[in-house]
């Protein structure tokens, strides 16, 4: 199915890179994905296009004006459809691929990019219908958000990664870090491809990859494991890595002085 995603920006030029690019550019050449930019600020009615205000109450900053942004989600987003329109904001849920898939499923979105000190609150209880954060740091405006979230779902639109078989569309190593990935030369600066990529042994390469994707999320994504859809061979494989790190621990105070 594709995808058309309405973008309210003040900023509409900061899209033009990423979207005229590699993978997103041929997926909407391709009629998967559909972009539509809109400034709000031609939503604006006074004579100096004021799109921003000073917060009541005071503190400083800048707040976006309830007016212009309503009028231009109004204008573009049919009412009634159950099209998501999203707020980028620290406040939000926190983006993860789940989150992607979710949204790859519809046909429409909306996602509205704040700036400066955020959007007046009446914006939320207007027009918003979800709110995103894509982690937890503090970004100028929403804008590289939208384009993380729109990357993130074309990715997963039918036909817009080349190879159906792509790693992470296989629902085997769904939840997992990669293994490491290898092309030639054989050898560089002393440096070998493992020997069993070399075999031809498919079972065996399947093997080891696994392996690899386990030992590297149990590195450095413990947390992911939890969730992780593992079979009892990837388990037990789990406990040998669990007990090499046991053997190490008491190595280590074996040392201790
Ligand atoms: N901002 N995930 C403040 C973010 C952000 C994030 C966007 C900064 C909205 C007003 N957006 N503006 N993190 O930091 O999505």
């Amino acid at each position: 199915m594709a995808l058309h995603v309405d973008i309210f920006t003040l900023f509409p030029e900061m899209f033009e890179g990423p979207l005229t690019e590699s993978i997103l550019k041929r997926a909407q050449e391709m009629g998967a994905l559909s972009i539509g930019l809109h400034d709000i600020r031609d939503y604006t009615t006074d004579r100096h296009h004021t799109a921003d205000d000073t917060p009541y109450g005071g503190g400083g900053g800048m707040v976006m004006k309830v007016k212009p942004l309503v009028a231009a989600i109004e204008a573009v987003v049919p009412p009634g459809e159950g099209v998501p329109v999203i707020l980028l904001s620290p406040q939000g849920r926190v983006f993860t691929q789940a989150v992607a898939q979710e949204l790859a499923g519809y046909g429409r979105l909306a996602l509205v990019c704040g700036h400066y000190e955020g959007v007046d609150e009446r914006v939320r209880e207007l027009v918003i219908t979800d709110e995103i954060s894509i982690g937890d740091y503090v970004l100028t405006g929403g804008e590289l958000a939208a384009m993380v979230v729109v990357d993130a779902v074309a990715r997963l639109l039918p036909g817009v990664l080349g190879d159906p078989d792509a790693p992470d569309k296989d629902s085997h190593a769904a939840g997992l870090l990669e293994h490491p990935h290898y092309t030639r030369p054989p050898q560089y600066r002393g440096l070998e491809v493992p020997e069993v990529l070399l075999s031809g042994h498919a079972a065996r390469i399947d093997e080891w990859r696994r392996r690899e994707s386990i030992r590297r999320t149990w590195q450095r994504r413990p947390d992911l494991l939890l969730d992780a859809p593992l079979t009892e061979a990837d388990r037990e494989f789990l406990y040998t890595l669990a007990e090499e790190e046991i053997k190490r621990r008491e190595e280590a105070t074996d040392d201790e002085p």
